[in-house]
């Protein structure tokens, strides 16, 4: 075996150091991205259900042989699934009570009837695993229901804050009170964790194990959000000038605080979500710019001033079809 020269040990010493250092930056580095808030403030946990906005739509027929359903075993359930838990496939799923994603509870009335809108463009193994566990979840929860996937069907740049507003404004035409915008990539693990508003906006995934479970940061209102129809409208919705990924929540939180509105949360111990693996998105570079520039016009791009784009309603069993061709 050849002898290795004093500089060659050295020089290999100096790449292992260098490598260690490079790895435990690194390290360093993703602990502090992902520091956050682990007790963040909540709702308190005893009167969760007054503080929700019991509110139906007016094309929900309620009917007097019924009870009003209860929510209070639901509120208080401990029952969690762990993210590991989540299954990865859905072979013997019943569509069971679904009509072009709709649901209404069979045995008692609902007291709050509630549009969730996911933004969707290509993700179809994650769709297979999210609308079968959403159903699942969602029907145990008494809740009339109504699932609104609005999916880009062009190949230019994903707007998300298009499609909220595109699928904002059919939940708004059916009369939803309550608009629960959600992402595909997300599985609430928590039984507790009610899909209703609450009298102020309200986000609902607070702890996600990507974040391992901790709230990034306190006017974080991206992943799962549920706000009154009103306070969408009052807020102009979404703003349409955001492509790729990043920012349009940000400036939607902008938009609530500057509306005077306060975020609320259930606590954590209800908030848990596993996300869904994927490739990060490009993240638009453009964000921080239209983040600035937005917030100087006031929010006056926004739901009244969404582009004219081509839409088109499709019913499926488990969801509504909102097409958008941008
Ligand atoms: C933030 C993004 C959000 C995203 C969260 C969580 C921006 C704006 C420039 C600071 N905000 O950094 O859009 O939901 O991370 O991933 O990029």
């Amino acid at each position: 075996m050849p002898k290795c020269s004093l500089k060659t040990r050295i020089l290999q010493l100096r790449v292992i150091t260098c490598m260690f250092s490079i790895l435990f930056l690194k390290a360093f580095i993703h602990f502090f991205v992902t520091y956050g808030i682990y007790n963040y403030p909540h709702l308190p946990a005893d009167v969760l259900e007054t503080q929700l906005y019991k509110r139906t739509a007016p094309s929900l027929v309620l009917h007097k042989s019924k009870p009003d359903c209860k929510y209070d075993e639901i509120l208080k359930s401990t029952s969690s699934v762990q993210n590991w838990e989540v299954p990865k496939k859905f072979d013997d799923f019943s569509a069971k009570g679904l009509v072009n994603g709709t649901y209404v509870p069979e045995h008692c009335n609902p007291l709050f009837s509630v549009a969730i809108i996911v933004a969707y463009r290509n993700r179809q193994s994650q769709l297979d695993v999210f609308l079968p566990y959403m159903h699942n979840f969602l029907r145990r929860q008494n809740i009339h229901y109504r699932l609104y996937l609005v999916e880009q069907q062009d190949e230019k740049t994903f707007n998300k804050g298009v499609l909220l507003n595109v699928g904002a404004r059919a939940a708004l035409r059916d009369r939803f009170p309550c608009l629960v915008l959600q992402d595909v990539d997300l599985l609430p693990l928590d039984a507790g964790n009610l899909y209703a508003c609450a009298a102020e906006p309200r986000h609902l995934s607070a702890s996600i194990d990507k974040f391992r479970f901790v709230l990034p940061y306190d006017y974080l209102v991206g992943g799962v959000l549920a706000i009154k129809a009103d306070h969408f409208l009052a807020v102009n919705g979404f703003s349409n000038r955001f492509e790729g990924w990043g920012g349009e929540d940000d400036d939607f939180s902008w938009r609530l605080t500057n509306h005077k509105l306060d975020i609320v949360r259930f606590p954590r111990q209800l908030s848990r979500y596993t996300m869904l693996r994927h490739r990060q998105e490009a993240r638009n570079s453009q964000r921080r710019r239209i983040m600035r520039e937005n917030r100087q016009r006031g929010a006056a791009d926004g739901l009244s001033s969404l582009p004219r784009v081509a839409v088109s309603l499709a019913a499926n069993r488990l969801f509504t079809l909102v097409a958008v061709r941008l």
